[in-house]
């Protein structure tokens, strides 16, 4: 069942996705087993209980029990599917990584319609963000001013991560309702509005070449953002695109972000300093790369 349904599932490419997948062919199974059997029934009961053979109705009806312990049966295989799967399943999704140290952690805000990526930067810290400072160019309200936010990266539409390393993602949403979901590494979550969800999940596999901007334009085969809740007029176009680097590409990439927001690497001592270039910076519109 699972090589049949893998013909139409995306590449899976994370470390809890195969768990998944079993779950969904162990679905599949018991959908099948059940559709094949009502049907089997259904023509049955046409051809036993037709007009021609029954001219006068039964008023006592069926006595055999033999429904209920199918139904019964049905009850325990999704038991089974609940406790020893699904379960499970949510536990590891939901339990922050062992080691938080090696860990990275990535905050991404919806709206309508786009995703908003922001990394802490080198720091470690997330500068402060603030309603009143959303612009245009400044789309999660990042205080540049603050002396946690002159390192931060932020991004549209671009999500970067590294292979083999636990990720953490801080889910929320400016507007409405989203959903927040990379199909291969089956990772699905609603972002709601007030709320701060955390996700984890591990990627196992590097995103192919073809798989990237800008070669997979071509032939569409992009590893996508998508949104998976219906969440305004322009729903359909609220698609961003994320890749899995090796570790070194995932550090070069992101010392060109910070190099691109500080380009002076200022020293502890003048971080202040360093904060006010990087505001100055956020007013002549350098912020991150939008696809
Ligand atoms: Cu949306």
């Amino acid at each position: 069942m699972l090589g049949f349904l893998q013909n139409w599932l995306p590449v899976n490419a994370s470390e809890h996705g195969p768990a998944l997948d079993q779950m969904t062919a162990l679905v599949h199974w018991l959908m099948a087993i059940l559709f094949i059997g009502w049907s089997l029934y259904f023509v049955y009961v046409l051809f036993r209980f037709r007009a021609s053979a029954n001219p006068r109705a039964s008023y006592e009806g069926s006595t055999s029990h033999a429904s209920q312990y199918v139904e019964i049966g049905v009850a325990v295989f999704e038991v089974v599917i609940l406790v020893f799967f699904a379960i499970p399943a949510w536990a590891a999704w939901v339990t922050p990584p062992a080691d938080p140290d090696s860990a990275i952690e990535v905050r991404v805000i919806a709206e309508q319609f786009a995703w908003n990526v922001h990394y802490p930067g080198p720091d470690g810290i997330y500068g402060r963000a603030d309603i009143s400072l959303i612009t245009p160019t400044n789309p999660i309200g990042l205080d540049r001013t603050d002396p946690y936010a002159f390192d931060d990266v932020t991004t549209v539409n671009q999500l970067h991560l590294p292979v083999d390393r636990a990720v953490t993602i801080l889910l929320s949403s400016k507007d409405v309702i989203h959903s927040f979901a990379l199909p291969q590494m089956r990772v699905k979550q609603d972002t709601i509005p007030g709320l701060m969800i955390p996700i984890h999940f591990r990627p196992v596999m590097v995103t192919p070449e073809e798989n990237r901007l800008p070669a997979c334009n071509a032939d569409k085969t992009c590893w996508e953002i998508a949104c998976a809740q219906l969440c305004g007029l322009g729903h359909f176009r609220m698609k961003g695109f994320y890749t899995i680097h090796e570790a070194d590409a995932f550090d070069a990439w992101m010392a060109e972000q910070v190099a691109a927001v500080m380009p002076e690497q200022p020293a502890a001592d003048a971080v202040d300093e360093a904060a006010d270039d990087a505001e100055a910076e956020t007013a002549d519109g350098e912020h991150g790369e939008e696809h």
